[in-house]
């Protein structure tokens, strides 16, 4: 396991596991953690020995947003000039499936971290929200966009010119997480659901997340169009006769590509 100063890294079997670790500042993204955690997700992306990714965050806070005392620090033209915050859109393009237990506070760029994941374990405490609304500003990691695809215009037109927050049975309701679970069960069920994942043949389950990641992007016809290509390649690999050979001969599948 190796630390640094604003999250903590470590790889389980085949799990690469990244928790914020700034727990005073309710997770609070600076430019530094931003930088940490996208360096660490692309070095797993590329690990051939991690097949799924865990984000984590601490009980109270998954993250409460950018580090809005760092952010007022900042003028117009030294944000134009960085792209302030674009550097997560590498963590929204990777290949390898994300996972994250939400606890706490997601609040702002913590709710649009958590929609950069592909699967969402909230515990019960979880409270989404995208509050930059109360700052004078507006989202500006994704929430406008992700959110709406996600939860459809009214709940996130809801969110974002409210500000309101939303508990977990809610955010579960309307689309936004995957599954709910009780805060004590949140890692453990997330840490579950990546493992699971990352026993799957890697290339399917990397391309099952383009095809999906793809209908936010792409018309309907346009991504059936990508499904059925991708389908179709990974008749290329030794891994699909295995699945299909495997449950002909009724035992589990010994996948070649992981
Ligand atoms: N930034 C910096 N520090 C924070 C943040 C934050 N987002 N959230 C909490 N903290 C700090 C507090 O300042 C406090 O520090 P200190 O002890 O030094 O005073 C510590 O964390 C604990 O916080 P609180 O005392 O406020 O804890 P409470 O339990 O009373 O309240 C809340 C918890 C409700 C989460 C409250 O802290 C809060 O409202 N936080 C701000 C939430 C927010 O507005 N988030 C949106 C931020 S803007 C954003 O995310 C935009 C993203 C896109 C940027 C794109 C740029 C291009």
């Amino acid at each position: 396991m190796s630390e640094s100063s604003t999250i903590v890294v470590s790889t389980e079997g085949r799990v690469g596991r990244i928790q914020l670790n700034r727990p005073k500042a309710l997770n609070a993204l600076n430019q530094q953690l931003m930088e940490e955690v996208v360096s660490a997700a692309v070095t797993f992306d590329s690990d051939p020995g991690v097949g799924a990714i865990l984000l984590l965050g601490s009980d109270k806070a998954f993250a409460a947003g950018a580090d809005i005392k760092e952010m007022a620090q900042q003028d117009y033209p030294e944000m134009y000039a960085a792209d302030w915050f674009r550097r997560w859109e590498d963590l929204a393009q990777l290949r390898t499936p994300i996972v994250a237990a939400v606890k706490g506070y997601a609040l702002g760029g913590g709710c649009e971290l958590a929609m950069m994941a592909d699967v969402i374990v909230a515990g019960e405490s979880a409270t989404f929200g995208q509050p930059e609304i109360n700052l004078g500003v507006i989202p500006g990691m994704g929430g406008s966009q992700r959110l709406t695809r996600s939860v459809g215009k009214a709940k996130a037109m809801d969110m974002v010119l409210t500000g309101r927050h939303i508990g977990a049975d809610e955010a579960e309701r309307i689309g936004l997480v995957s599954r709910v679970v009780p805060d004590d069960q949140a890692t453990s069920t997330a840490e579950e659901v990546a493992e699971l994942i990352a026993t799957k043949s890697k290339p399917a389950a990397q391309m099952a997340k383009e095809a999906v990641a793809a209908s936010f992007e792409t018309t309907l016809q346009q991504g059936l169009r990508l499904e059925r290509r991708l389908f179709h390649s990974l008749f290329a690999l030794a891994d699909q006769a295995e699945g299909m050979s495997a449950f002909a001969e009724k035992r589990g599948p010994e996948w070649r590509h992981r």
